[in-house]
């Protein structure tokens, strides 16, 4: 491997071509016409442009990602997150066309994109899992008779669904059918696929997800658990690492059931597994995304280790020696987005004006603005991720309130006053929160 093509934009492909750098590789930005001042184009040793603004016409495009690959001489791609990262197809076309897709087989991507197959694939190899159908339902007969079962209230799921969408609630029987059909045609709808599982819901759980690396060989490596409970309408406002919950025996347990479950299925790449824990820490399979994630800088600051070196080494056929590592300290991210908090978080689109971002020991920003950036109102909405360490959780928070107050962005609105208000927030303080947390949390702008 000599040169890297970046399939993506923004912050995550500005931290690609660092670590491709400091490896001595050489990098390819593409970009679309909107993010012709973008930094990852700036940083990259050579730039093509892909098409127009709209995604579907530029970084969703696997001919013009290839065409750009071809022409550059580049022999990897690197898919980053969203966009083609988990694209199935696109991991077979790299490797039609002789380029090292740094990420998991074509098989690997379909197999765990289909939520139903991957939460079988799991039990099979010993990793709990909610109980609930034997894969997918056969008829809506045959689903309620399931959710009488194993007793309400259930979670009717779309197997081609992940990260919430084509999911419902159901809280008793007599609702069953109108929820079913509902997530069953939303999921026609949204995926061409009506296919539908059913699980026993767990109440206020917790989302902690384990990072591993695998080599594709069986051997598989975690990297301890990320507390990622603080979302809203399924979108990440802040993670940390370790999780307030967590103890060693715990994350022990956690992280042998994520390497029992990648190794059987021989992973090679980066990879989460997400589980969902209970009040009573008994922890379940969820979903495992084959990419590497937005909130991935919070493990690195506790492992000491370069995630995205770890990726490129075991795409260049590298072995994994170890299972498991130490943790130091804690971690945590905020994602600032170009969001009003106090209008529902919608989406402030715009040219920054002024910005200053922090610094000081313990103190990381990731990201692919500055002052004069305009912010294109095609993508998602974040522009930086402040990831603070400390060396206890009380010390991260009282670091990020410092960063926070540091951090300067003028002419467009952003979650930064969101997060102010977050770290001073009691059940954050004492780490007492699980994923229902933003359904009572009131954000009131300051005066
Ligand atoms: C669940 C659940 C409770 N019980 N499954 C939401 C995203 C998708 N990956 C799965 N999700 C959930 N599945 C069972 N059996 C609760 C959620 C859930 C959730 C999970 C993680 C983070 C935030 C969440 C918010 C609402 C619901």
């Amino acid at each position: 491997m000599k040169k890297v093509l970046i399939a993506n934009r923004g912050e995550i492909a500005l931290r690609i071509i660092r670590t491709c750098h400091e490896m001595g590789l050489r990098t390819v930005a593409v970009y679309s016409t909107a993010d012709a001042d973008s930094l990852h184009v700036r940083f990259a040793d050579e730039a093509v442009c892909i098409g127009p603004p709209a995604s579907g016409e530029s970084y969703l495009r696997p001919d013009r990602l290839i065409a750009a690959a071809e022409v550059t001489g580049a022999d990897a791609v690197h898919p980053g997150y969203g966009f083609l990262s988990e694209n199935a197809e696109f991991s077979q076309i790299c490797s039609d066309h002789d380029l090292t897709f740094i990420g998991p087989s074509p098989e690997t991507i379909r197999l765990m994109g289909e939520k139903s197959r991957a939460k079988e694939t799991m039990a099979e190899a010993g990793v709990p899992v909610v109980p609930g159908s034997d894969g997918i339902v056969a008829s809506m007969d045959e689903g309620k008779r399931i959710a009488d079962e194993i007793g309400y209230p259930v979670m009717v799921k779309a197997s081609a669904g992940g990260g919430g969408r084509g999911m419902r609630l159901v809280h008793k029987a007599e609702d069953f059918e109108q929820l079913y059909e509902g997530a069953r045609s939303e999921a026609d709808a949204a995926f061409g696929n009506p296919a539908i599982y059913i699980e026993k819901c767990v109440v206020q759980p917790r989302h902690i997800e384990i990072q591993l690396v695998g080599d594709g060989q069986g051997n598989v490596m975690h990297y301890g658990e990320r507390e990622c409970s603080i979302q809203r309408r399924h979108q990440k406002l802040l993670e940390e690492a370790p999780s307030p919950v967590m103890d060693e025996d715990l994350r022990h347990r956690m992280g042998e059931a994520a390497i029992r479950g990648a190794s059987s299925i021989n992973y090679e790449g980066a990879g989460t597994i997400e589980f969902l824990v209970d009040a009573e820490k008994n922890f379940y399979f969820m979903e495992m995304n084959t990419r590497i994630q937005v909130e991935h800088p919070v493990t690195e600051e506790v492992t000491g280790c370069d995630l995205i070196e770890h990726q490129i080494r075991v795409a260049m056929g590298e072995t994994v020696t170890r299972t498991e590592l130490p943790i130091n300290g804690h971690s945590i991210e905020c994602r600032i987005n170009a969001e009003d908090p106090a209008r529902k978080f919608s989406p402030s689109p715009g040219t920054i004006t002024a910005f200053h971002q922090p610094g000081g020991l313990g103190v990381r920003v990731d990201t692919h603005a500055y002052t004069g950036y305009r912010i294109p109102p095609n993508y998602d909405s974040m522009i930086a991720k402040l990831i603070v360490h400390g060396d206890t959780r009380e010390r991260a928070i009282r670091r990020m309130k410092r960063a926070l107050d540091e951090f300067v962005i003028e002419g467009v609105k952003t979650t930064i006053p969101f997060h102010q208000q977050l770290m001073e927030n009691a059940d954050f303080q004492a780490g007492t929160f699980d994923t229902q947390f933003m359904e009572s949390f009131t954000y009131t702008p300051p005066e």
